[in-house]
């Protein structure tokens, strides 16, 4: 017996490694004084100092907290009384009933998440602190029920019935009584639901607006903008505070009252309440703007550079692709005040009637853009949109490590097999494939779309990641060496490191125009207006292209610019780059080809 206990703590021992290394890894490097995770360069609470200033996690640990303690009132008053009624009494079909009641713990989150959003668009619901209070009831409060009734299996009946003999309302037998008796049950509930909602992403993610941002949304769209320590520290924070929760809801499920379970619970509240103090909270009556842009395409110095202008304050949310941009305003009701549509995109939502027709008196700045951006076949007349940036697709790579890259065949050399990189992106890998293979980023036809999908089915196993936020992050670090991904963020890292190159393949490839444009349900319209505008004025156009890297449509911003980007033909491409690019359009029935071709292809093995 005593030689089988070895191995058996060891393998015990390996599996607690097994599950805790992660966090274990998270919690120490929160304290690392260097940016990145790579390397160990010494201990710091700087990353603390800072998160404790950042308004926008502030912000996002606030909202989280007002989600979280109205929908655990909510849920654990629903889900207490749920479970005394099934105690008391026996329903016919009560199998039926036990299983309606628990199987929302079993459904599959992301399920719920997509019939919650369609149920609120159903309601005309607008997105925001309602949704999202609605949708963390909706998933937890059968988790109360059972911790609840959990504690009432234990309750012995005879108590209410002497109360009530002895003259007790219902009611008050309740609340003198039963309540009592079950209180640790009910609390333990209580911070499970708590601790649930605090850290809920999935659902979140699809029924928040602006402004109900929440903190694991906020985490997930820095960690999109290159994860950065500060996340570390917060996620440790969340992490301490929702185990102390657990840990005390645990005791209190045992029975164990006193101190050593409401110390814990303080700390956590501690934690969970200092956003509160830290920060200000947003000031009534304050103007808003709500801003749903790609990411890498504005730095916050611009935005405070506006919000001081007009005294306003902006709301960020970022994406990396046109369809999830696309999901977010065709599911109505976001509350978004400006969005970044690509040229075939600004098509579809128009004729969904999605967009607001733009008050030109309001943007007197649009003739700055080249004309040659404007009035453009997605868009005549520009009655919806302006024009942002535009750029290409292409491939970025290490050129010592690769040799000249010049066709899309790069991506499917065996040679570079773990160090391509594809972008995250149906319309843009399976484009790469058929340009490769001389057909139409457009092309409708089955046989073509299969063909494409073959090709990236054959790709995978070469393919490092795919990813369509941080690429070229990812190529700076050499996790790859190759990479297909958009001109502007290969151009600024093309600065920093000149072993890097940028082509566009030489079969041809994608041109975009991504434009500014209002959604038709913005609350803000105005304040949208003046945002769009100011986005055109000379100096803050040569600013965005500057900081950014992607290429202005701005005729009188070019002169602001510096030679060297002026020059940078990644960013300003030459007429015979040009020549072979082709936009990408709404294919309309065919969208279902490549929707269904790209699924493929992710879920392949
Ligand atoms: C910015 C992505 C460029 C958008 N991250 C391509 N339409």
């Amino acid at each position: 017996m005593r030689s089988g206990g070895g191995a058996l703590a060891a393998v015990s021992a390996g599996v607690y490694l097994f599950l805790y290394a992660p966090i274990l890894v998270l919690v120490a490097f929160s304290f690392n004084a260097g940016r990145l995770t790579a390397a160990w360069t010494g201990f710091t609470l700087d990353w603390y100092a800072r998160a404790a200033q950042d308004p926008q996690i502030l912000a996002a640990l606030r909202n989280s907290l007002k989600v979280a303690v109205t929908a655990t009132a909510i849920a654990t008053a629903v889900g207490t009384a749920a479970a005394v009624a099934f105690h008391r009494w026996r329903f016919r079909r009560q199998p039926a009933l036990d299983t309606l009641v628990t199987l929302p713990i079993v459904v599959p989150e992301i399920v719920m998440a997509s019939s919650l959003l369609l149920l609120f668009a159903a309601l005309r619901l607008r997105l925001g602190f309602l949704t999202v209070i609605l949708a963390h009831v909706g998933f937890s409060v059968s988790y109360a029920v059972v911790v609840v009734r959990a504690r009432l299996a234990g309750f012995d009946r005879s108590l209410e019935e002497a109360a009530a003999d002895l003259g007790a309302t219902p009611l008050r037998a309740f609340f003198r009584v039963t309540l009592p008796l079950i209180a640790p049950g009910v609390l333990a509930a209580a911070l499970l639901v708590f601790s649930l909602s605090i850290d809920d992403y999935v659902i979140t993610s699809f029924v928040a607006g602006v402004g109900s941002t929440t903190l694991p949304i906020q985490i997930y769209s820095m960690v999109k903008s290159g994860v950065s320590p500060e996340i570390n520290a917060v996620s440790t924070l969340l992490l301490v505070a929702t185990s102390l929760l657990l840990w005390a809801a645990s005791r209190l499920e045992r029975g164990r009252r006193g101190w050593g379970t409401a110390v814990p619970v303080g700390a956590a509240l501690a934690v969970l309440g200092a956003p509160f103090l830290l920060g200000r909270g947003p000031a009534g009556g304050e103007r808003v703007l709500n801003l749903y842009i790609w990411s890498a395409y504005i730095s916050p110095e611009t935005l405070a550079k506006f919000e001081r202008r007009q005294g306003a304050r902006v709301n960020v949310d970022l994406y990396d692709s046109n369809e999830a941009l696309m999901a977010k305003v065709q599911a109505g009701n976001a509350g978004y005040d400006v969005i970044c549509p690509s040229n075939y995109v600004v098509q579809i939502l128009q004729k969904q009637s999605l967009l607001r027709a733009l008050d030109h008196s309001a943007v007197p700045h649009l003739p700055n853009v080249d004309p040659r951006f404007l009035d453009r076949d997605f868009d005549p007349g520009n009655r919806y949109s302006v024009p942002y940036f535009w750029g290409t697709t292409g491939i970025g790579y290490d050129k010592t490590k690769t040799g000249p890259v010049d066709s899309w065949g790069a991506l499917w050399d065996p040679r570079f097999r773990g160090r391509i990189l594809m972008l995250d992106d149906g319309r843009e890998a399976l484009g790469a494939a058929l340009k490769w293979k001389g057909f139409s980023l457009n092309a409708t036809d089955p046989a073509s779309v299969r063909a494409a999908e073959q090709l990236l089915i054959v790709q995978k196993p070469l393919v490092r990641t795919y990813n369509s936020s941080s690429f070229e992050d990812i190529l700076l670090s050499r996790d790859v060496w190759l990479a297909q991904g958009w001109n502007g963020q290969f151009a600024k890292i093309m600065g920093i490191d000149p072993r890097l190159d940028y082509v566009v393949p030489r079969e041809g490839s994608g041109l975009f125009i991504d434009s500014l444009a209002i959604p038709a349900g913005a609350p803000h319209p105005e304040l949208a207006h003046a945002f769009i505008d100011f986005t055109l004025e000379a100096d803050i156009a040569a600013e965005i292209c500057r900081t950014m890297g992607y290429s202005t449509p701005n005729r009188a911003a070019m002169p602001l610019l510096p030679e060297s980007m002026r020059r940078n033909p990644a960013i300003f491409p030459p007429g015979d780059v040009l020549a072979r690019t082709e936009t990408i359009q709404d294919v309309g029935e065919a969208t279902l080809l490549y929707d269904r071709a790209w699924t493929e292809v992710k879920t392949s093995r």
